[in-house]
């Protein structure tokens, strides 16, 4: 580590901005699953590009590595340093301004601290959406957002984050302000530095603003809770939905009853939108453009038409707002409701919507054949084929015994999601977490450009070292 003196330059310009006490930083230094825990030698909170652009450079003049870090959220591990205590924490919670909105270009200019949510309201003040939806959306930055190229609800009908974002503007390793802030709709002119510097995890540069896409407002949206015998049937839903009225679907999420109960054992005041208790259940939810009576017809009409064909066993159709939101709570609460009863195991695995059946019967077959006694906590986006595939502690389990089983497990997930042509890392990204098991299940090939990439846009590896990708050999 490098002695006290030689952050004096830093410390001066970014005085009453860069926390050095333990219990300062120590906020910065655990991601919110508290699986991982690092150290630091500061945590620079920069207010501008420029300031940005400067601690990259001491970063790089010094050698010190350089962990970004936006509302740290994050389920990979990524905005965390590692132990050695070398590393600088570049918060970008400050650069929370909104430049611009063009509502004739449809864009919104954020800076890479903007809160998602403060983005969503600032769209909705200028009559327009900026569908990326996720549960973390109070807290989870639109720079953090990009650099993982989250996903969340709204993928289905509006793609993920990089689906979202026109241009960017980047500090590159070596401190340099690359202005892509470009709101264009078309733009061939070269290889996509977005797109490359997007999903990269803080490795290849630190995204400081973004051009988002908007998009208009729906007039109305109706949800609907059904009951379904396996993801089969969920399936089959889907089909029905998209045979009927594919342009008004705008979600179409799965959760397992062990989630439901999760969620209402932990959370007060949720209740099971009916009696009945199912194995399976999916929220659907449409959104029209003409008026509320028609999208919730077409939404009664094609759960009608999903009964008669025996793929629901149940379904209640949201009366009201604050119906519609408690069914999203019942959904958007598993993430917290599986954290408050232990340790949790977790896959974000995607295969091709047609194999999801398939992947979890095969899958829960082998577990339970292994692990009996596993809490199998199955959920996710699984419109767009992307399931979390969770564990927890049998009741009574401890932590250690649960935990053993980690490696072995994930190996066998992963292997039965590549035979099905799957990911193991749809929208959370790679971070520390999956990123031996991506070496592992890589083709040398696609390794070899990555490190390329890697190696090309930041030489030194200053930036976030450690994370996606192991050493640069
Ligand atoms: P952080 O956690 O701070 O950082 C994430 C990564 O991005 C790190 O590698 C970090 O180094 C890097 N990074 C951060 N900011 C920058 C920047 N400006 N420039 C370069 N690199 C940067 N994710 C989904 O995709 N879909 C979901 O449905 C979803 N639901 C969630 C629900 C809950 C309850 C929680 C807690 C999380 C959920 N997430 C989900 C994960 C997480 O919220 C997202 O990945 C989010 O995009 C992370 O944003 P952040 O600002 O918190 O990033
Ligand atoms: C979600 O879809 C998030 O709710 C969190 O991506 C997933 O907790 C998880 O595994
Ligand atoms: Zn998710």
């Amino acid at each position: 580590m490098l002695a006290p003196a030689n952050m004096t330059g830093l410390e001066a310009a970014f005085a009453g901005r860069m926390l050095t006490e333990p219990t300062d930083m120590a906020p910065f230094l655990t991601d919110w699953r508290g699986l991982w825990t690092g150290r630091a030698r500061a945590v620079v909170q920069p207010d501008t590009a420029q300031d940005v652009a400067a601690v990259v450079r001491w970063c790089a003049d010094h050698r010190v590595p350089i962990v970004p870090q936006g509302g740290n959220t994050g389920m990979s591990g990524g905005a965390t340093p590692d132990r050695s205590g070398e590393a600088i924490v570049l918060s970008l919670i400050r650069l929370n301004r909104i430049r611009a909105v063009d509502t004739v270009n449809d864009s919104i200019t954020v800076e890479a601290g903007c809160i998602l949510q403060s983005v969503q309201d600032e769209a909705e003040q200028a009559g327009r959406l900026f569908p990326l939806s996720l549960a973390a959306e109070g807290s989870c930055t639109l720079g953090g957002n990009l650099a993982c190229n989250a996903g969340g609800t709204g993928v289905l009908r509006y793609g993920m984050a990089r689906e979202l974002c026109l241009g960017i503007e980047v500090v590159t390793a070596a401190g340099e302000i690359w202005d892509g802030l470009r709101g264009l709709r078309k733009d061939n002119s070269g290889y996509d530095l977005r797109d490359l510097y997007i999903g990269s995890e803080g490795t290849l540069g630190i995204i400081t603003a973004a051009v988002l896409k908007l998009h208009p407002r729906p007039v109305a949206r109706v949800t609907a809770f059904v009951a379904v015998q396996d993801p089969g049937a969920a399936l089959d839903l889907l089909q029905t939905v998209r045979g009927r009225h594919q342009g008004s679907l705008s979600a179409f999420e799965i959760l397992s009853g062990t989630c439901l109960s999760l969620v209402v054992d932990h959370h007060p005041g949720a209740r099971r939108p009916f009696d009945a208790v199912a194995p399976w259940y999916v929220l659907v939810e449409y959104s029209g453009f003409v008026d509320e009576e028609t999208t919730r017809a077409d939404l009664e009409a094609t759960i009608v038409e999903a009964f008669e064909a025996n793929i629901v066993t149940d379904a209640v159709i949201a009366e009201s707002l604050a119906q519609s939101q408690a069914f999203w709570a019942l959904r958007e609460g598993i993430a917290e409701a599986q954290a408050a009863i232990g340790k949790t195991i977790k896959h974000d695995i995607a295969v091709p919507v047609s194999a999801i059946g398939r992947l979890i019967a095969e899958a829960d077959a082998a577990i339970s054949a292994r692990w009996p006694t596993l809490r199998h906590v199955t959920f996710g986006h699984v419109g767009d084929g992307n399931l979390h595939y969770n564990f927890s502690p049998a009741p009574g389990q401890d932590a250690a015994t649960f935990m053993a089983v980690q490696d072995d497990l994930n190996r066998l997930v992963h292997d039965i999601v590549m035979r099905h042509g799957g990911t193991i890392s749809a929208e959370h990204g790679l971070g520390i977490l999956r990123r031996d098991e991506a070496a592992r299940l890589k083709s040398p090939i696609e390794l070899r450009l990555q490190k390329a990439i890697k190696q090309a846009l930041d030489p030194l590896g200053i930036l976030n070292p450690g994370k996606v990708i192991g050493g640069a050999d």
